[in-house]
Order: C-alpha cells, then structure tokens, then sequence
C-alpha cells in the first residue's frame, strides 16, 4: 500500500520546512536546559493499540454510512493496522475482539503479524450482545445474572478469550460489562455486585500467572438506571477482591461531564491500580470520538498526571497499556486514528515539558499561579515538531495524515474490497 521508499520521498519534501521549526524548538528547549533527544527517544517508544473495532465507520442505532475498502476479517484489520503503524511507527499492537475477531489459522496469523511488526496486545470479551448460536440470553446481564447457566457462559466466554489470545501471545484480559438496570427496582444492586465478583474471580483463577485482567468501568449505557460497575470505586474494589493482576481500565469517554479525571488517574496511581487506558474524545459521554479533539487541556492534565507518577519512584504501578477505544460515524477511520495517536503523541510529549522541580517547589509553597503557569506554558508550547522528530528518526512519515492522503490509500482499499465491505465493530 505504500512502502517506506516512498514514504521517505514524501519526508524528503517536508525536510526543509520541519528542520526549521525543529531547530527552532530544539534551540529554545536546550536553553531551557532540557535534554531534547531525551524527549524524542521517550516519545518514540511510546506505543498506543489500534482497536481492531475501530477500523469501520461505527454506526448508530439511526444509520450506517461505510467509509468503502473496510477489512473484511482480521487479516485485513492486521493489514490497516500496519500500514497505520508503517505511517506513525507508534501503533504496534492491537486490541482484538472475541467473537468478531477468532482467529482461525494461527500459523498464518503470527506470520502476518510479524510481517507488519505488531503484536496483539489485549483480548477483549464480548457479553453485551447474544452471539445466533447462543444457549442463554444476556438481556438481563451476564457475570451479574440472576441465573447461574447464564453467569456460567459468561465465565467460559472470557476463559475462552483467554485461550485465543494465549494463542497469539498477548497477555491482557479487557472485561467491559454492559449489565445494568434500567428501572428501579430491577436489579439487587448488592447481589448483583455479589454475583459479578464471585464470576470475575472464576475467571481470574483461569488466567495465567502472566497476563492481567483490567476492569473497565462505565456510568450509564447501554443501562440508564444503573451499571453493575458504573466507576472506578468499583472497579478497584475488584480488583482488591480478584488479586494483583487485576487492574482498572480507564476509558476517557466513561465518566460523567466535568469529572475530574485527572484527579482519578492520580488515586490509582497512588494505590498502583491502574492498569490501562482506552483513549478517545468526548463531549458528553461515551462519544468515543477522535483523542484530545474535544478538551485537550484536560488531556494534557491527565497526561501530566501519568507523566508525574511513571517519573516517581514512590509510585509503584505496574506499566500501563495504552490503547485506544474509538468508534464513530463520519471521518475515514484510519485518518481518525492517526489522528488521535499524534494528539496522543503530542499530549505526552508537552507533559514531558513539565518543569516537575519548579511544579513541586510551587505546590510545596502554596504558589497557585506559579504551579498553573509551569502547566500551561508546557500545555502551550507547540512540540509538533518534536513528534515529527521521532517519527522520522523511527522511519516513520513526518505527516503521517498527508503520506496517506498523498499515497491515495482509502482509494486503494476501495478498489480491493469494494465500496460495501463493512467491518465487524460498534
Ligand atoms: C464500551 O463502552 C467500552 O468502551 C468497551 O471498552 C469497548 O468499546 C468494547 O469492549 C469493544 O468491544
Ligand atoms: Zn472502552
Ligand atoms: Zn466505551
């Protein structure tokens, strides 16, 4: 689809005009006694996971509309993937989702995998719809039902997920629970908990000593009355119960308007609780848009924070699975996805700025205006160049968007798999 030849052709173009803003940027940093290479080699390492859900034009419940040349199966979504990762350098992993994503010849699977230099990093279950074959029905929930044969399912469910994912190497559990009620009344809120931890724990008892398990929380959908793990208070309670390998999932897009999310990630921090990330944009709830495109100044306090307790040896968090979590209906899903991985890129790389010294003299003093003012002149800075840095110096494009547009790919993919083909995904 396009081959790294050409993507340094396309870099060569942009060389002139990057080097200027890049030593410009560069000069200013250096004076400010910042090790700039420092910073580009941390932000070329950081690696974010490419939903294999996200490769489609989700729909809503009111439509529908394919973007053309979506993957067919998961040797296709693998095939997205790569070229995303060929492009940014910064996506090698994919979250992959049981049962849109069995994988059938493993062998082969692995081959393709290591052809595009990726790995599957999570597994994710799916107990929020009934699969046509199905013996039980999971209306009424799943971990958390009422009935035992449809809490057994569930279980077997998950612990076939973990087999599949054994099977490729990957070594994480995502639970993402639907179970909720929508009236009052309807669900035993503590039997309901009570059931839910009791089927976790069958399934943690089946994983391998390796992998994790992360525990996704959500306020509200597809359950308007109440979800059985509706924040992180639940999640991490647990994750307590369950044993170390549990951690909590935070999803940007599942917290109710104006939390402070920032403010969690630290607690988790602090307990060594969090596990990972699902990251997208969202402006009510769980919009599961393009990252950091709705309030990327919250975004930079959460990254501020993460940045903040990786760099500090009191905190003991194991290290976090960055992945992303996104699914909507209008843009080119891989544009929305190189998109949101360079807000990502861009976001960490400014909570780097942070003059950690100076912020924490400033707390430790009771400066509020000079403690805000080292946040926001790092949140300010325009690092773009740096991004763009350590994509070339990783053999990357240094406007991953325009190699796409430029090398035609949507149209590509449209001449091999037709203007219909629509992707398994939300
Ligand atoms: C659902 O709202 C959650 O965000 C899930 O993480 C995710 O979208 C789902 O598990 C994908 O199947
Ligand atoms: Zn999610
Ligand atoms: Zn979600």
């Amino acid at each position: 689809m396009i081959s790294e030849q050409r993507i340094q052709e396309l870099n060569h173009s942009l060389q002139d005009d990057h080097q200027f803003r890049f030593n410009f940027l560069a000069e200013w940093l250096d004076r400010r006694g910042i090790a700039v290479q420092e910073i580009i080699d941390q932000v070329a390492a950081f690696q974010v996971a490419i939903p294999s859900w996200a490769l489609g034009t989700g729909g809503t419940r009111f439509g529908r509309f394919p973007a053309g040349g979506e993957p067919r199966n998961l040797e296709e979504k693998i095939e997205d993937i790569g070229l995303l990762h060929r492009l940014n350098r910064s996506s090698d992993s994919i979250s992959l989702h049981i049962p849109w994503d069995i994988p059938k010849d493993v062998p082969a699977l692995q081959q393709l995998l290591a052809e595009n230099s990726l790995t599957i990093d999570s597994v994710n279950s799916n107990t929020f719809q009934d699969q046509p074959d199905q013996p039980f029905s999971y209306k009424f929930g799943s971990l958390c039902h009422t009935d035992a044969s449809v809490r057994n399912l569930a279980i077997q469910h998950n612990i076939d997920c973990i087999n599949y994912g054994k099977a490729l190497d990957a070594k994480t559990l995502t639970v993402w629970l639907a179970d909720g009620s929508n009236f009052p009344g309807q669900q035993h809120f503590r039997r309901a908990y009570q059931r839910t931890a009791e089927s976790l724990a069958s399934i943690y008892e089946s994983m391998p000593a390796d992998w994790t398990m992360l525990i996704e929380y959500k306020p509200y959908e597809p359950h308007f009355y109440s979800m059985v793990i509706p924040d992180w208070g639940t999640s991490y309670s647990l994750c307590q119960y369950l044993g170390q390998n549990a951690q909590v999932l935070v999803d940007l897009g599942h917290h109710l308007p104006n939390t402070n999310i920032e403010q969690i990630v630290g607690r988790l921090l602090h307990f060594g609780r969090l596990g990972g990330f699902h990251f997208n944009g969202s402006m009510y709830g769980d919009d599961d848009l393009t990252t950091g495109s709705i309030k990327p100044y919250q975004f930079f306090l959460i990254f501020n924070e993460l940045v903040d307790g990786m760099t500090d040896p009191a905190v003991k968090n194991p290290s976090l699975a960055w992945m992303i979590d996104a699914s909507h209906n209008t843009k080119d899903p891989l544009e929305d996805l190189l998109q949101s991985v360079q807000s990502i890129l861009t976001t960490y790389t400014k909570a780097l700025l942070v003059n950690r010294v100076a912020l924490s003299q400033a707390q430790e003093g009771n400066d509020v205006v000079v403690a805000e003012e080292l946040l926001k002149d790092a949140f300010q800075t325009d690092v773009r160049p740096l991004v763009a840095e350590a994509m070339r110096q990783s053999g990357g494009a240094l406007d991953p968007i325009a190699a796409y547009r430029a090398a035609h790919i949507r149209e590509g993919l449209i001449q091999k798999r037709g203007k219909l083909s629509i992707a398994t995904g939300l």
